[in-house]
Parts: C-alpha cells; sequence; structure tokens
C-alpha cells in the first residue's frame, strides 16, 4: 500500500513539472512570424493583422484578414473559419473568433480574438471560395 502511494506521489510530480515545463518552454527559434503567407496549397494568399495596435494580451481584439488570389486578386466570397491555440500548452482559443464582416477587396474583419497569455500562439484559417477550399496557420508570440 504504501509502495503504491509512493508511485502515486511520484507520477502527480512528473506531471506537474512536465505542465510546468511546457508552460516555461520558449518558442522555437525559426518560428515563421510572416503576417502573410500563401495557403498550404497555394489556392490563396492571406494577410492578417490586429485592426488597432499595440496588440496587447487580455482585451478582445478584432482582425483584419485580407485574402487574395496567388495573382492578387480580391477574394470576396469567402467562408472563413476560426481556430488556434498554444501549441506548447496543449489548449486551444480561450475565445471563438467568427468573421462578423466582409469589407470588401478581400477584407474581413474577424471580431472575439483574445489571447490571454504570454507565449507561442497559433491561429489557424480555414478559407472556402469559389469551390476551393485551403488552409492557413500564422504564428504570434505574446
Ligand atoms: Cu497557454
Amino acid at each position: 500500500m504504501k509502495k503504491l502511494i509512493y508511485v502515486l506521489v511520484a507520477v502527480v510530480a512528473l506531471a506537474v513539472a512536465f505542465v510546468g515545463w511546457r508552460m516555461t518552454m520558449s518558442p522555437p527559434d525559426d518560428l515563421d512570424l510572416a503576417r502573410s503567407k500563401p495557403t498550404q496549397a497555394g489556392t490563396f494568399v492571406v494577410a492578417v493583422g490586429p485592426e488597432s495596435e499595440p496588440l496587447l494580451q487580455g482585451p478582445l481584439h478584432s482582425w483584419i484578414v485580407t485574402v487574395t488570389t496567388p495573382a492578387g486578386a480580391p477574394v470576396d466570397d469567402a467562408t472563413i473559419s476560426v481556430d488556434g491555440g498554444m501549441p506548447q500548452h496543449g489548449h486551444g482559443l480561450p475565445t471563438a473568433p467568427a468573421v462578423t464582416a466582409a469589407l470588401g477587396e478581400g477584407r474581413y474583419r474577424i471580431e472575439g480574438v483574445r489571447f490571454n497569455m504570454g507565449g507561442w500562439w497559433e491561429l489557424k484559417l480555414a478559407i472556402a471560395a469559389g469551390g476551393a477550399s485551403d488552409a492557413v496557420t500564422f504564428n504570434l508570440v505574446m
């Protein structure tokens, strides 16, 4: 019985140490922080940016997403869904951001974005337009 308790204590201690270690991990040195890039299959080119700077940790903010074809033509009929999280912490976004307006010229406003802690965040966009769908992931370090 005592042995079992020792084992349990050791397992809990290891789990706590692992979580602590993950929380304090720094992002990879070669992390791609580009705010504009082609989607995974090259269907679209996407640019993202907060609607207002500075980007603060804590409050809700809006982002502007600009979608174009590889040739640079704006894509105005896109359906965009937003996902993301912190790869090193194993959790998703604290909110459920969504597109609230198509602004024309391939621009869309995403509202409800919040980064509630420091570290490496991923913002993942799934984009469908004109019968094609593709996805892109942006990295951010808060
Ligand atoms: Cu986190």
